[in-house]
């Protein structure tokens, strides 16, 4: 089966998951524009979305689906996203659309987090895909010194802007053999606004086409 085959799978079996009246939390990439196709479908009965992206929002509201401030409506039942990776205890890397700022916010801000991929994404240990890093554009060269001592290999995404007006660090060849502990170290340094480690607070179902892997812990 294709990679859009696979990603197009996981994204109809997420919509189980939609209960009426329900706010849906919204995420970001090419899976997720599969999600919100189907969403589309079932637009009458749900109240509307929140959304992670500038993206996503214009893909919702193509559709005729509200996009709703997380302040007024929050705290959510439900929120479908992509992921870079997955590891077997479904902690991920995000990012590479560049919105993890926002993803992380709307899964902290989520009872239940449901992340869909295709089968390529998993892998056993977090890292072969450069973790991305959200930084105020003036600690760039200060975030990039930390991450070096802590041996990754920062590469500065040149010509990207995130929908919160700052920059991506994305960091190369790092062996993460404690992805909690490594993304508390990253969100203690000045500068740094999100790491695209989502492993303190993972997915709580990972639907790999049609299959559903429930949370497992180390
Ligand atoms: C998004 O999903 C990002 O965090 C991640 O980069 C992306 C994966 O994109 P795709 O679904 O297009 O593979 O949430």
């Amino acid at each position: 089966m294709s990679r859009d085959a696979q990603k197009k799978l996981a994204a109809e079996k997420a919509l189980e998951f939609v209960e009426d009246g329900m706010i849906v939390g919204v995420g970001t990439g090419s899976t997720v524009a599969f999600f919100i196709d189907g969403l589309a479908a079932m637009k009458d009965r749900i109240e509307g979305a929140v959304s992670s992206s500038e993206q996503s929002t214009r893909q919702l509201q193509s559709h005729g689906i509200e996009v709703l401030d997380l302040n007024a409506v929050g705290p959510l039942k439900l929120y479908v996203d992509g992921a870079d990776e997955c590891d077997p205890y479904n902690r991920l890397i995000k990012g590479g659309g560049a919105a993890l700022t926002r993803e992380k916010i709307i899964a902290q801000a989520s009872d239940r987090f449901v992340c869909i991929i295709d089968a390529a994404k998993q892998v056993e240990h977090l890292g072969a895909f450069p973790v991305p890093v959200e930084v105020v554009p003036m600690a760039r060269s200060l975030v990039a010194r930390a991450i070096a001592k802590l041996d990754g290999q920062p590469i500065w995404r040149e010509g990207v802007v995130t929908d919160n007006g700052n920059w991506i660090l994305d960091v190369h060849n790092w062996r993460i053999a404690d992805p909690v502990g490594l993304e508390a170290k990253l969100n203690q340094i000045p500068g740094v606004v999100t790491c695209g480690l989502f492993a303190a607070r993972g997915a709580d179902e990972v639907i790999i086409g049609d299959q559903i892997r429930p949370l497992r812990r180390p």
